[in-house]
């Protein structure tokens, strides 16, 4: 009993330290790790960045101490009770409100014309079948794809029967229900701590944005305490290895690369070294074209393999980046790289751009596979987790 309630008070100290640290490294970057500084916490986690497995907790005595308050910073709040999941701590994200409107901005601005053209339609409207119609050709456009579009439209003609809606207003309310419904399943942290070196695979075709997001990620690992160890498998271009190589140097993150090296074996050295080292986490950067006849899908499923000879249980994560603006195609990529390596997450980058968000439905419908992360410009705060509410909100406002 004392003992459960001792890792209660533990994992909420860590909590607060994460927290704090986090939102210290964000808004004061040049003294990040160097003074605690406290800051406002919503009150228990809005949306979670990443979910952390404690390994095994240490004794209390070794606990840090909550920080004293500076007299002229807000001040933290805890939660007044334990969070649901005793054994997991989640390591929320805290992004200060500015930050916060300054992103959620960019993706109403990227998310804005499928968001007028869902949202007019229902203006002035009856509920016939030029509503449904009109509706049905906004999702279409919006890339949701026949088979979402068809779904949300025969969900919604069956909602509004049964809860006897008469004002198109009320369709667009019951409409975004249905697509938060659709879309809540994507909604899923990533989970650290389970393993020691987590290792993850980035997968993507060129351009989609694997390099960046494995940049934005690792600064955001670090900000959580994990040590980072990142595999330059993009071995196929110089550039792209040159990037992460130099990326790694100017924030002391360690980089495996090898000058015209196997990627399967880069990967291999990359998983022995954080293993050796105690490094918490390894990101497999991959090639998204060959420049020879080698077919894409046989070298990254050679690399997991691989992987799996210096670690059994690894690769942990699979991750698949698309690019929001693909539309449909970012469906066939999702299945291409699932049939053939078994995906367990995505990040979909892009959506400040002309992306149309349409796609999730797609995904949601054809291939459920968690959305870990979604990417809405090139700063490191601007790869957040996703959440279904703030996307729906986003697309139907
Ligand atoms: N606007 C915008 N650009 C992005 C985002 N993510 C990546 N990019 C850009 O997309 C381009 C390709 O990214 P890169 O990481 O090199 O793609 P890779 O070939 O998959 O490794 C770069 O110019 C990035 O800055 C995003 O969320 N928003
Ligand atoms: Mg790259």
């Amino acid at each position: 009993m004392m003992d459960a309630a001792n890792s209660i008070v533990l994992i909420l100290n860590l909590m607060t330290f994460a927290l704090i640290e986090y939102v210290d490294c964000i808004r004061l970057p040049a003294t990040c790790r160097q003074a605690p500084v406290t800051a406002v916490l919503t009150p228990f986690p809005m949306f979670s960045f990443f979910k952390k497995k404690p390994q095994e907790p240490a004794p209390l005595a070794t606990a840090p101490e909550t920080p004293a308050l500076e007299p002229d910073m807000p001040t933290a709040s805890l939660p007044a009770s334990a969070p649901p999941e005793a054994q997991t701590e989640i390591v929320a994200a805290v992004t200060p409100a500015e930050q916060k409107q300054s992103w959620m901005a960019r993706l109403k601005v990227g998310l804005s014309k499928t968001s007028s053209n869902l949202t007019t339609l229902f203006v002035g409207a009856k509920i016939d079948d030029d509503l449904y119609e009109e509706l049905e050709s906004a999702l279409l456009m919006s890339d949701a794809g026949v088979d979402a579009t068809q779904f949300l439209l025969s969900e919604l003609k069956r909602k509004v029967k049964n809860e006897k809606l008469t004002e198109a207003s009320q369709v667009k309310i019951a409409l975004r229900s249905l697509l938060l419904e659709m879309l809540i399943p994507l909604q899923r942290p990533l989970v650290l701590g389970q393993h020691q070196p987590l290792v993850m695979m980035i997968t993507g075709v060129n351009g989609a944005g694997k390099t960046t997001t494995i940049g934005k990620l690792a600064k955001h690992l670090q900000a959580h305490d994990q040590s980072v160890l990142l595999a330059a498998g993009d071995t196929f271009r110089a550039a792209a290895r040159e990037q992460l190589t130099v990326w790694g140097q100017r924030n002391n993150v360690t980089v495996i690369a090898q000058e015209s090296g196997d990627p399967a074996a880069v990967a291999f050295d990359a998983v022995h070294s954080a293993q050796a080292r105690g490094t918490n986490v390894v990101m497999v950067d991959t090639a998204g074209r060959l420049p020879t006849q080698l077919h894409l899908m046989e070298e990254l499923k050679k690399i997991k393999r691989v992987i799996a000879k210096g670690m059994s249980s690894a690769p942990h994560e699979i991750l698949l980046i698309i690019d929001g603006n693909t539309g449909q195609n970012a469906l066939t990529q999702v299945k291409a790289f699932d049939d053939a390596l078994g995906l367990t997450g995505l990040v979909v980058t892009k959506l400040d751009g002309t992306a149309k968000g349409g796609v999730l439905a797609a995904i949601a419908r054809a291939r459920p596979i968690p959305v870990y992360f979604i990417g809405v410009g090139e700063q490191i705060e601007d790869l957040q987790p996703f959440n279904a509410q703030e996307f729906v909100e986003a697309l139907l406002g």
